[in-house]
């Protein structure tokens, strides 16, 4: 986007649609000032429209003169606000009829419409956060979970601005007097300085692999994980489900073949999104309900992240037991043991010739046993892969991560051609091109058009 882009002013509702008790609409830009005097007619006649001070008022049409609601109106001066701009905020009724019709007046009045994320834009071309910081605040408002919370939050504090900000110094610490060794001669390239640097780059390369493996924690905690329930009838899958989302939600009888349908909650376990599956037994049927519902657990566990298998600790180990365990094994399952409040007629011996490594976790649906750790080992399986590493900081976005992917090879092959003592320009070239990588995390640099892409993902308003 051009200058004039900052030029303009822009405004939008900032609440989401619906009814509620307030509503606000959010106009920032050089005439914010004056089209905030212009629409808004204070009850007390001393209003100096002071900076920061709330007001109490009627919003008028300019068209008609007509009250179009009664307000609270904030006006802010930059450039110490959200965008770094002048901004005025109008606190409404929340009703959309009545936020449609002030928005409006203050289209009419000289505001035009933000485009999604324009607000957020603002801020970042006028510096008030980078890249990083506003993709946080996109994550601050999807957040389903505590957990997902806490880590925008923290990106949004500048967490990983901070992490980057730390090895991109330290490339540039490698960078700048293998830049000046350029100009040596041939005979002189692999001097025992230049394979000093050696060291150092391992050290910003080990960094890097550490934030790439937090990656995976990021993104469960981003995006959510599905976790679908399967197993035999009767083994108290059901039972499972009511007691991890906390209520009865799935009905639970001892008849064989309760659950016919699938059933879907979103749920928070140890603050990870969730979106939990109960499916119907799995059994050899000729019914046409039952083997309907089994082709729904068939199609469930294909999208699973987790899949938590589970047997009847009160019964002896049969084939179909065996066969469910065949047909995950190659998923990322957790093996449970239900009943474990009843004799335990289950052999672990039985269970260890099919299961291996695999250690079973006994559990009691019935009565809560085992659950805190069934959770715990839910997370674990879903980091599978992941970092090991506990880091304050962690890559929640693709983009940052095919960044920091992408300074890794670039790094890697720094040293490989430092390694050959080939000419220190090859190095320089391939870590100045690293530099420029990481950069585009905290969006120095970027392109117009991956701005454009990145800020429209984000909502109106924001
Ligand atoms: N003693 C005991 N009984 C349990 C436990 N979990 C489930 N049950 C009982 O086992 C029976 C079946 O439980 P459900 O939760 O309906 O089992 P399910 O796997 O969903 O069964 P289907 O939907 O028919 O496949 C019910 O009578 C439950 O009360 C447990 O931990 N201990
Ligand atoms: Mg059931």
């Amino acid at each position: 986007m051009n200058a004039l882009f900052l030029k303009d002013t822009i405004a939008a509702i900032a609440t989401p649609p619906g009814v509620g008790a307030v509503g606000i609409v959010r106009i920032s830009g050089p005439k914010s000032g004056k089209i905030g005097r212009l629409l808004f007619k204070p009850r007390s006649p001393d209003c100096r429209f002071e900076s920061y001070h709330l007001y109490h008022g009627d919003i008028l049409s300019l068209r008609t003169g007509n009250i179009l609601d009664e307000v609270l109106l904030v006006f802010m001066k930059g450039p110490r606000t959200f965008t770094g701009e002048d901004c005025v905020e109008i606190h409404c009724h929340g009703g959309p009829v009545i936020l449609q019709r002030v928005l409006e007046a203050a289209l009419e009045a000289g505001a035009r419409p933000a485009e999604p994320g324009e607000f957020t834009r603002r801020a970042f071309l006028n510096n008030r956060l980078d890249l990083s910081q506003a993709e946080a605040i996109c994550d601050i408002i999807m957040a389903k979970t505590e957990g997902g919370l806490e880590r925008a939050l923290h990106q949004l504090k500048g967490a990983l601005s901070g992490k980057i900000r730390e090895i991109r110094e330290a490339i540039l610490q490698v960078l700048v007097p293998l830049e000046a060794s350029i100009d040596f001669t041939e005979e002189e390239l692999d001097t025992p300085e230049n394979r000093a640097l050696l060291p150092p780059i391992d050290k910003v390369l080990g960094d890097l692999q550490i934030l790439l493996g937090t990656y995976q924690e990021g993104r469960l905690f981003r995006e959510g994980i599905s976790v679908v329930i399967a197993g035999k009838v009767n083994v108290g899958k059901s039972s499972l489900f009511n007691r991890l989302v906390g209520e009865k939600r799935a009905i639970v009888t001892p008849i064989a073949g309760t659950t016919r349908d699938f059933i879907e909650e979103s749920i928070s376990m140890d603050g990870l999104p969730v979106r939990l599956t109960d499916t119907a037994g799995l059994r050899e049927t000729d019914n046409l309900i039952e083997k309907e519902g089994m082709a729904f657990v068939r199609e469930r566990l294909l999208g699973a992240d987790v899949v938590i298998v589970i047997l009847d600790g009160s019964e002896p180990l049969g084939p179909e037991e065996m066969k469910i365990f065949e047909e995950n094994k190659n998923r990322n399952m957790i093996l449970v043991v239900n009943k474990a409040d009843l004799p335990h007629r289950l052999s672990e011996g039985d269970l260890v010739k099919y299961t291996g490594p695999l250690q079973p976790l006994w559990i009691s649906a019935k009565y809560g046993e085992g659950i805190d750790v069934l959770k715990k080992n839910v997370y674990d399986v879903a980091r599978r892969g992941g970092s090991h590493h506990a880091s304050d900081t962690i890559l929640t976005a693709v983009r940052h991560k095919v960044a920091v992917e992408k300074a890794i090879d670039l790094l890697s092959k720094a040293k490989e051609s430092l390694q050959a003592g080939l000419s220190p320009e090859c190095a320089a070239f391939d870590l100045r091109q690293a530099v420029e990588t990481l950069d585009e995390i905290t969006g120095k640099n970027l392109s117009e058009e991956i701005l454009d892409q990145i800020f429209s993902t984000f909502c109106i308003g924001k």
